[in-house]
Formats: C-alpha cells, structure tokens, sequence
C-alpha cells in the first residue's frame, strides 16, 4: 500500500530528507563492508579498485531511481525484519505460462491466490530466453527483458504492484551462476572481445578442463559429460548445466559489478524475494569441487551487502540443494535470509517410503535450527526433481547404508520397486556413479495417480510437516486439487531429454472448477489444505522456526513441538504408516495433558496416549 500522503510539500520533502539520510548511514556500514568482502575475495585484482567505485556508483543511481512506494516497503521492512517469520506467510509457485498463459494473466489470478491464503508467489523466470530449450527459463539471455511470449517488463512491474497491493511479495529468480550462450556478453566474447572473453571460463585447449574436471560433479549428465562444452571454433567454456547455459566468471571483478547491476534492476522492478539460483556453483577453483567455496559466500555477501543500501526490502532466497551441512552455511542475515529446506523435502518422501521417520526425526532434532533472523522456506516438491540429499553419516549412524537407500529410493519412486505407490520418473541418471534424482508432482508421487488408497492421507500429510514446521511454507501450485504428472509435457520442443517436465503440467481447470465440492477428489483435498492453512493462519506458535523434536517412541511416527509465544505450545504427531499406531503416554510426559487437537476440534487426554488413523496427524494445543 503506498504510503498515506498528508499533501504537504513540507513533509514530502522531509521524508525525501529522511530516506536521504537512512540511505547515507546505509551506504557508510554496507559500503565499508562490501570493501571488505571485495577485498577479501579480489586481493590486489587490478579490476578491482574500478569495480568497487563503479559498484558505489551504480547503488547510488539505482537507490536514486527507487520508487517511493519501494522506498516506504523498505522503511516497513527495517522496522520489521522479521516478516518472513510471521505464520501468515504462505508460498506459491508457478510457470507464468503453464499458469496463467503469461504475466498479466497472472494477475487475473490474483483472487484465488487471496482465497488460498498466499502472501508470497514465485514466478518462475520470464526474462529473454533462447528459442527452443530454455530449461525452463533458467537460460536468461537478458535478465531486463520479458519473453515475448510472456509479456514485457512492465507487464512484471505491474504484476509486483497488484500483489503487493494484496499482500503478497513477489519473489523472482536471480540465475546469477549463469547467462544463457545467446547473451550480450556471450555473442561478444564468441566475436573475440576479450573484455567479454572474460565473464565465461573460456579456453583454448583441454589441458585446463581436463584438470577442472578431475575434481568436479557432473551435474547434468544427460546434456553433457563433464562441466565443459566445445564451441564451433574450439573454444572450450563451463556449462555445469546445459550446453547453452554458460557458467559466469566471479573471479572477474568486472562480472560481480555487471551482475550486481541486473540484480537492482529487479530489486527496483518490486521484486521482493530473490530467488538465488545455483548458489553452490559460483566460485570455481582448480582441485576443488568448485561448489559451495568460501569465495560463494563472500560473494553473496557482497550482494547482500549492495542490496541492504540500495533495495534493503528485498531477501535472498538460497537455493542449495546439497549436503544439509552445506545448505546451511548459505543462511545468514547478511547473506541469505531464506533457504529452501531440501532435507526435511527429501526426508519426508524417505520417511513416507520407508513408513519409518527416524531419518526425518533426526534431521529435525539436528539440523532444523537456523541462525536468527532468517528462515527456511519448507516445500513438499518444487518445479525441479527430488534429490535424496541426505548425510551420509546421519544413515549411517541409524544403520542405513546410504548408497544402497538412495537406490532403493530412487527406485521406489520410479516404479521399479514392486508394489510401490508412487508415479514419479527417472532424472539425470547417471550410470557411471549411480546416481539419480525422481520427478513428479505431489499427487503422482504420493500414490493418486496409481490408485493406492494412501495417495490423499500422504498428501495432505506432507504438506502438513511444511505447514507446520516453522519458516514460509510454499505450494507448488495445482498440488492444492491434487494435479497428476503430465506426460504429455515432454513433447513440446526441447523437453524429451528433461523428464522434470512430467511435474510441470498446465493450470488444470477442470480440478480448479471442482475445487468448492467437497464431494470431488480435488475438492476433498482442497477442503483440508484450507482448514490447514486457516488453522496456521491462526496459531502464533506455527509462525517463528522454534521447533523441538520429540521421540515418540514408535518409529512411524514423527513427533514435534513448537514451542510459540504465548505458552500455547503446539504439539504435533504425524503417522507416516499405512494402518493406525499409537503413541504411549510415557513418551508424551511432561505436556499439559488435557489438550485439543486444532484439526478436528476434539479434545484429548495424553494420559490415554494418543492413537492415529494411517497417514493421520494431531496438531495439539493445551485445552483453554
Ligand atoms: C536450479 O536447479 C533450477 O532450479 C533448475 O530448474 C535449473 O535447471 C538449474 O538450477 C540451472 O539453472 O541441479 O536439478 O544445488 O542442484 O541449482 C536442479 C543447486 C539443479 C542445484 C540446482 C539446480
């Protein structure tokens, strides 16, 4: 909502002072520390000095061209920087396309997003893509203009606007780790500008690939082996993901202040969360794996730093989809004050395979905290696949070999494990390691899609953990009315070879439209992601991250309690077995024992212990 104007110059310029001066102290610790980090990580670069001033610079005019409506969403933001944190919060995802056939037909979709209870969208990327394969977006050949097809920029700049005025926070991808091969700055560093030679890790021969590659992961294998691809004159240049998608050279201090431009220019288009693409992938150092570097810290500090003077409503969302050790180390206030939350994701899809949650419980009791004033973004599947990113050491202290499980897994989610509920679909296999990650949407995966009476209990289960687990939970869309995998997806142009299609259908009316009848399978399933949804909306203990594991004594059931403000602690048990179990009330001791369960209304005692039907679950508060 813009600001209430009192009509006076007088206190339109003051304010205009005010902002000056909040600008000024800004730019005097943000600055003195983006020195700092640029120097850490540039040394005596002889690029540096130059792009350091024309950086200051550069967040200068872009604060000067902010507009006021931004400038007040910073003020508000500063005085409350922990929004995110608040349990109205409420995710979505979608493709632009697939969605709502372009930009401003997203926002006709506004109304469902209010009735849904969002607060934050995801637009997946619409910026200039090459014809054909564009891995979805995430190939930008210009991070300034709109694909065509799409809409344009101030198609973007409207759709922020109208969100906003709704109360929902547009999030954007930054695919700052890569630029499509058809970028500017790609065409000229294939016309030979050595300047632009310079933004990619391009090379003459294969001596230095072929030593890269000694130490680092295929990522897409299906594309390419190995990170390089050889250009039609020779050149060798990293692509870790499609051959078309071309690696950026941080190394280059010319590169962080190119890529710090394009990244104000979204902060100033409304964009409210930043959705870091790729982060583990940015620095790159011979002998290493070239992912998550100490230098991929610093230099998304440095970003961090450029945002909180020039755009300082705008959050980093990281994205790491690694080892939870190292999708951790990316969260901090002064580098990503979100992260996607890969491992409670994968180890609800574990659990709910195995019937057994001690891996889950375990990641919950360890690895759930964050450091103060940032949050995880809790998701049940999100437009990419599923990767089993579990620790090695966490299975294998509960005996699990985990080379051997994440078979088994990827199995069990392929139909390759007989008897199996699940619908999902084979990605990025890789014969030469094993290696393998599953697609699908929600539904397909939880058993909808091949009739298992569990599909709908498993559902609304695993949404219920990211509702309910603390920080912003997001809904991929369609998951809501239960949408099945799409084979058809796979036939457009370029995405036979990209199974994750299968998870990305189209908006699906007909599930939309039975939606308010309960009496439908879409409309059940809506019904209780609604009630789900008010429910959080509700209780001030499912906002916040606080969240305290408790043993439940029978492995098929995940125990927690989130502790809240206001001494009405929640208490939550979840059955991730097929048939009814029970928790002993020796394990639930020390809870007030006359409580209510906010999903149905009832009352219970925990002297009685507690029973749950197959994929069932109590959200448990003290009785007032
Ligand atoms: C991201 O995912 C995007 O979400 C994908 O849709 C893109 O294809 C990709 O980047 C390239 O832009 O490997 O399979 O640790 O795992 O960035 C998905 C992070 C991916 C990577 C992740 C990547």
């Amino acid at each position: 909502m813009p600001r209430p104007t009192l009509g006076h110059v007088s206190s339109e310029s003051s304010t205009i002072e005010e902002d000056r001066r909040d600008f000024e102290r800004r730019l005097a610790v943000e600055g003195e520390r983006l020195r700092r980090l640029l120097g850490a990580i540039y040394g005596d670069h002889p690029g540096l000095p130059g792009a350091l001033a024309s950086t200051l610079e550069l967040v200068d005019a872009s604060w000067r061209e902010r507009t006021a409506e931004l400038k007040d969403l910073d003020r508000r933001r500063s005085e409350q920087p922990d929004w995110f944190q608040s349990n109205a919060m409420l995710g979505g995802v979608c493709y632009t396309d697939l969605y709502a056939g372009g930009v401003p037909g997203l926002r006709e979709r506004i109304p469902y997003f209010r009735e849904l209870g969002l607060t934050y969208l995801h637009v997946m990327p619409p910026f200039l893509t090459p014809e054909g394969n564009s891995d979805g977006g995430y190939a930008v050949s210009s991070y300034r203009e709109l694909n065509p097809r799409l809409g344009t920029i101030d198609d973007l700049r409207t759709l922020g606007e109208a969100l906003r005025g709704n109360g929902i926070s547009l999030a954007v991808d930054f695919v700052f780790n890569h630029t499509a091969s058809d970028h500017e700055w790609a065409r000229r560093a294939i016309a030979g500008d050595p300047a632009f030679r310079d933004y990619y890790w391009m090379f003459d021969s294969r001596e230095q690939p072929d030593r890269f590659e000694e130490t680092t992961r295929e990522i897409f294998p299906d594309d390419h082996p190995g990170s390089f691809v050889q250009l039609a004159d020779g050149t060798w240049v990293w692509a870790s993901f499609h051959s078309f998608q071309w690696d950026l050279k941080y190394s280059n201090p010319a590169v962080f202040r190119a890529m710090a431009g394009e990244m104000l220019f979204l902060a100033n288009l409304g964009v409210e969360v930043l959705r870091m693409d790729a982060v583990p992938f940015i620095w790159k150092q011979l002998g290493t794996s070239s992912e998550n570097l100490p230098q991929a810290h610093l230099l998304l500090q440095a970003f961090n730093a450029v945002c909180r003077i020039a755009a300082p409503a705008m959050v980093f969302l990281s994205e790491a989809i690694v080892h939870p050790d190292d999708v951790l180390s990316y969260v901090r206030q002064d580098e990503c004050q979100l992260s996607y939350n890969p491992l409670q994701m994968a180890l609800t899809w574990e659990a709910l395979a195995t019937r057994d949650v001690r891996l889950l419980q375990g990641a919950l009791a360890d690895r759930h905290r964050t450091p103060s004033g940032t949050a995880w973004v809790n998701y049940v599947r999100s437009h990419d696949d599923i990767g089993w990113t579990f620790a090695d050491e966490d299975a294998i202290r509960l005996g699990i070999d985990p080379y051997g499980h994440r078979r088994f897994l990827n199995d069990y989610y392929t139909g390759r494990f007989e008897g199996s509920f699940a619908r999902g679909v084979a990605f990025q296999f890789n014969p030469k390691t094993g290696d393998s990650r599953v697609a699908g949407t929600t539904a397909s995966l939880a058993g909808y899609e091949s009739g298992d009476a569990g599909g709908p209990g498993r559902v609304l289960l695993a949404y219920s953990l990211a509702l309910s687990t603390g920080g912003i939970p997001l809904i991929y869309l369609g998951d809501e009315v239960g949408q099945l995998n799409d084979y058809g997806q796979l036939e457009a142009e370029g995405r036979r070879e990209d199974s994750r299609w299968v998870g990305r259908p189209a908006y699906p009316a007909r599930l939309y439209e039975e939606r308010t009848d309960a009496s439908t399978r879409a409309g059940s399933l809506y019904e209780r992601m609604r009630w789900l949804i008010g429910l959080r909306r509700r209780f001030d203990a499912l906002g916040g991250g606080e969240l305290v594991a408790l043993d439940t004594g029978n492995p098929k059931v995940l125990g927690y309690v989130r502790p809240g403000r206001d001494g009405r602690s929640l208490l939550v048990l979840a059955n991730f077995g097929d048939y009814p179990e029970r928790v002993e009330p020796w394990a639930l001791d020390g809870h007030a024992a006359l409580r209510t369960d906010l999903v149905t209304g009832d009352g219970h005692d925990l002297r009685d212990g507690v029973t749950l039907g197959g994929h069932g679950f109590v959200w448990s508060v003290p009785a007032e």
